[in-house]
């Protein structure tokens, strides 16, 4: 029987409520490092080819890294993961507005999103032994303008297959859009080292949802262009191409309207670490980290700049509540809403 995981005090808030930490180690060599705040993943020890662990995202030693203005570090986004075009919608006959967080749209929940806040921990004791946390939380009725108290919960597991395993539930006392994802930057050379420009990805999709220039959904879906990612490319020869080198969110392919598919495979020939990224969810966004700008240092003591890392937002379609043909994300009494994504690492 695997030792269950212990909490550490990562900090306290400035009200008092203490932050802990977990350390999710797996037998094969990955390692996660995840608080109670945002339900954030600190730290993701992988190995390289010749089975040397780096951190291989980005993020911060402290919690005062945390608490300033940063873009989602390894948190959970949510109710609503990604943008909500004018930051309003109607359900079933009542209008709701939301905070326009990122004008003129609604990102990732608001002013204050699941990302900001606490979560409870539970470590799991898994039959397989592997390390498991369940973090929980009550959304209630009207936070952040949303409708119905939402409880919501996350469990990340470290798998002996060096697998970070994410799985998501939500079940509500009223309609409510849902939609929740995980917002890791990665960096496979290791945060801090180098930009992702040298790596190769490859995305399963063959369409995507434009976007205008503020990253608002235009409600189209596309067949992929300059975007197309289907066969791996390196990403400095593609970032280039891309609507304000942003990267473009990414209707999954899928045989079948459920279960997990692979989603993406990140490559980082210099260190032969590689990801694969699965999901049961509907859509990925990808973004480059185009607006990281040098002014946040990150755990190594580096400054971290454009493409420092990379995100691949496994999601429902962010603005299903208001364009359901492209993927309803609204969640109504008595059903649950189940997800799963796994990054899985390995070498070659
Ligand atoms: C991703 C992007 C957004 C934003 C945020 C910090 O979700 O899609 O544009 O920059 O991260």
């Amino acid at each position: 029987m695997a030792e269950p995981i212990k909490a550490e005090i990562f900090g306290s808030l400035p009200g008092g409520d203490v932050v802990e930490a977990f350390d999710l180690k797996g037998p094969a060599g990955l390692s996660a490092r995840v608080i109670t705040l945002g339900g954030i993943v600190t730290h993701l020890r992988a190995p390289d080819r010749r089975g040397d662990a780096a951190d291989v995202v980005l993020g911060f030693n402290n919690l005062a890294g945390y608490l300033a203005p940063h873009p989602y570090f390894g948190a959970i986004a949510g109710r609503v993961a990604g943008r909500i075009s004018q930051g309003r919608f109607q359900l079933d006959g009542r209008e709701y507005s939301l905070a326009c967080n990122d004008p003129p749209n609604h990102l990732h929940g608001g002013d204050r999103g699941f990302d900001k806040r606490l979560w409870n921990s539970e470590p799991l004791d898994r039959a397989d032994g592997a390390a498991s946390l369940r973090l929980s939380r009550l959304s209630a009725d009207g936070e952040e303008g949303y409708p119905g108290n939402l409880r919501v919960s996350v469990i990340y597991t470290v798998t002996a297959a060096n697998e970070l395993v994410i799985e998501t539930e939500a079940t509500t006392d009223r309609p409510t859009p849902v939609n929740l994802t995980h917002h890791s930057y990665f960096n496979l050379a290791g945060e801090g080292s180098c930009s992702v420009e040298s790596h190769q990805l490859q995305v399963f999709a063959g369409s995507y949802a434009p976007a205008d220039a503020a990253s608002g959904l235009t409600g189209r879906r596309e067949p992929v262009t300059d975007n197309d990612l289907r066969t791996p490319k390196r990403l400095g020869d593609v970032i280039p191409n891309l609507r304000g080198r942003h990267g473009d969110l990414y209707f999954i392919d899928r045989a079948a309207p459920a279960g997990l598919v692979d989603v993406a495979r990140l490559v980082d020939p210099a260190s032969g670490r590689a990801m694969t990224v699965r999901s049961t969810e509907t859509c990925v966004q990808f973004y480059t980290g185009v607006g990281l700008d040098g002014t946040l240092v990150g755990k190594s003591g580096r400054k971290y700049g454009p493409f420092a890392g990379l995100c691949l937002e496994c999601e429902g379609f962010p603005d299903g509540v208001n364009r359901p043909e492209l993927g309803n994300i609204v969640l109504r009494p008595g059903e649950v809403s189940r997800h799963t994504t796994v990054y899985a690492f390995s070498t070659l």
